[in-house]
C-alpha cells in the first residue's frame, strides 16, 4: 500500500509527465507548420513517449491500492523562436523532471518504500537518456548555425530517429 506522501508525489509526477506530453505535442505542431517534418516526427513520438511515462505511473498507483487522478492541463505555448529555442527548453524541462524524480526517490528512501524506489529507477535511466539526447541535439544545432543544407540533413536525420 502506498503512503499518502508517496501517492501525492507520484500523482504530481503524473501531472508533469502529462504536461511534458502536451508541451512536446505543441512543439511538434510548430515544427510541422514550419516545414521541419523530421523534427516534427521526432517530437510527435516524444510526446507519445511521455504519455506512456504518465500511464506507467497511473497503473502503478492503481495496482498498489491507490486511485490515480487524471490531471487538468494548461495549454502550452504555440510559438517558438527557433529550433535551438525548442531544444533548449526541452533540456531545461527535462532537468526539472529529473529533479522531481529524484525527490520521489528521496521520499521512498525515507519511508523504506523499496518497491516504489525500484519502480522509479526506470525513470532515472530514462531521464539520463533524454537529457543526453537534448544536449547532443543542441550541440549539433550549434555546429549547424545558419547553414541551411546542414539543417536540411539534420531534419532528415532526426525524422529517422526512433524514440524508445
Ligand atoms: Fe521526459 O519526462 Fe518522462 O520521465
Amino acid at each position: 500500500m502506498l503512503s499518502t506522501t508517496i501517492q501525492e508525489k507520484l500523482q504530481n509526477q503524473i501531472q508533469k509527465e502529462a504536461s511534458s506530453s502536451h508541451l512536446y505535442l505543441a512543439m511538434a505542431c510548430w515544427a510541422d507548420v514550419k516545414g521541419f517534418s523530421g523534427v516534427a516526427k521526432f517530437l510527435y513520438d516524444q510526446s507519445d513517449e511521455e504519455r506512456m511515462h504518465m500511464l506507467k505511473l497511473v497503473k502503478f498507483i492503481n495496482e498498489r491500492g491507490g486511485h490515480a487522478t487524471v490531471p487538468a492541463l494548461e495549454s502550452p505555448k504555440k510559438e517558438f523562436d527557433s529550433l535551438m529555442a525548442v531544444f533548449k527548453s526541452i533540456l531545461e524541462h527535462e532537468i526539472k523532471v529529473t529533479e522531481s524524480i529524484n525527490d520521489i526517490i528521496t521520499a521512498c528512501l525515507k519511508e523504506n518504500d523499496h518497491s516504489t524506489n525500484n519502480f522509479m529507477q526506470w525513470y532515472v535511466t530514462e531521464q539520463l537518456e533524454e537529457e543526453q539526447m537534448a544536449r547532443s541535439i543542441i550541440d549539433k544545432l550549434d555546429m549547424i548555425g545558419s547553414d541551411t543544407s546542414s539543417l536540411y540533413l539534420f531534419d532528415k536525420e532526426l525524422g529517422a530517429h526512433n524514440v524508445e
